[in-house]
């Protein structure tokens, strides 16, 4: 019998927090589900939780967060990081960014904005319910182009691609793709059941995943993980990976990748 079908009394656990973990955290990747990411507040936010999920301190080069912000909470401040870029896409609720002077957006979800290194901006939450977002932060890599300017869409404003001509994949490349003035992706990746890389992929590019819906079997180094919804991954360069899709839905998620500059020596 598993777990959660046990009849356990009120304020109890099922057994299984050892045996049931997939959370796995190695060398250069991380599998985890959401259970396990713990709660952290922020200074420059009121009524609202992070959960990180990727950081310098795991081996990423950047920092990825969910933020739950409740109705009325947001940033209490502009918030502005001298050389850093950061990234928000809406999981569900609505949103209300204001950057410098701009007009105030309001987004739901699949609502995502971009700004560029030492941009002030302030998000809150303008609805009734939860507002969950998903947030990045990455250091810039500035080269001899003028940095990116702010972007504030939705991915039904995307186009639907697949670069790749295989029959059940595809991408919407939120940021845009092949602009060296971009130093990373933000690409949402769908794939049906049956359809998988061509290859198992090593390369040099880090990536952040989150897993929006369906589901299926992560390869990461040596070994496979069962993936399902809310569930993140870290894959620092050159960790082995591939995904085979399962169940009957389409599965679907966001993939952060660092591209378009030289190797730091
Ligand atoms: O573009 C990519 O690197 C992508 N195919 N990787 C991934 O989904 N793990
Ligand atoms: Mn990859």
């Amino acid at each position: 019998m598993r777990p959660h079908m046990l009849n356990v009394a009120p304020g109890r656990l099922p057994p299984g927090a050892i045996g049931h973990n997939r959370g796995v955290v190695k060398r250069n990747y991380a599998f985890m589900p959401p259970e396990g990411v713990l709660k952290s507040r922020l200074p420059a936010y009121d009524a609202t939780v992070a959960r990180f999920l990727a950081a310098p301190v795991l081996g990423a080069q950047f920092a990825q967060f969910v933020l739950e912000i409740a109705p009325g909470g947001g940033s209490n401040r502009t918030i502005a990081e001298a050389g850093v870029q950061h990234f928000f896409y809406v999981l569900s609720g609505t949103a209300v960014v204001r950057v410098d002077d701009a007009r105030p957006s309001e987004l739901t979800a699949g609502g995502f904005f971009y700004v560029p290194p030492g941009t002030g901006f302030s998000v809150k939450n303008a609805g009734e319910g939860e507002a969950r977002l998903l947030g990045l932060r990455k250091r810039y890599e500035a080269i001899d182009l003028p940095a990116p300017e702010l972007i504030v869409s939705h991915r039904d404003r995307v186009p639907r691609e697949n670069p790749t001509g295989l029959e059940g994949r595809g991408f919407q490349f939120l940021l845009p793709f092949g602009d060296m003035r971009f130093d990373f992706e933000m690409n949402l990746m769908w794939f049906q059941t049956g359809a998988c890389f061509p290859d198992v992929e090593t390369h040099v590019m880090e990536h952040g995943l989150y897993m929006l819906r369906g589901q299926g079997l992560y390869f990461l180094g040596e070994d496979w993980h069962e993936i399902w919804a809310d569930d993140f991954i870290w894959m620092g360069g050159f960790c082995p990976q591939q995904f085979y899709p399962t169940g009957f839905e389409e599965a679907e998620y966001l993939l952060y990748k660092n591209v378009n500059r030289d190797i730091a020596l």
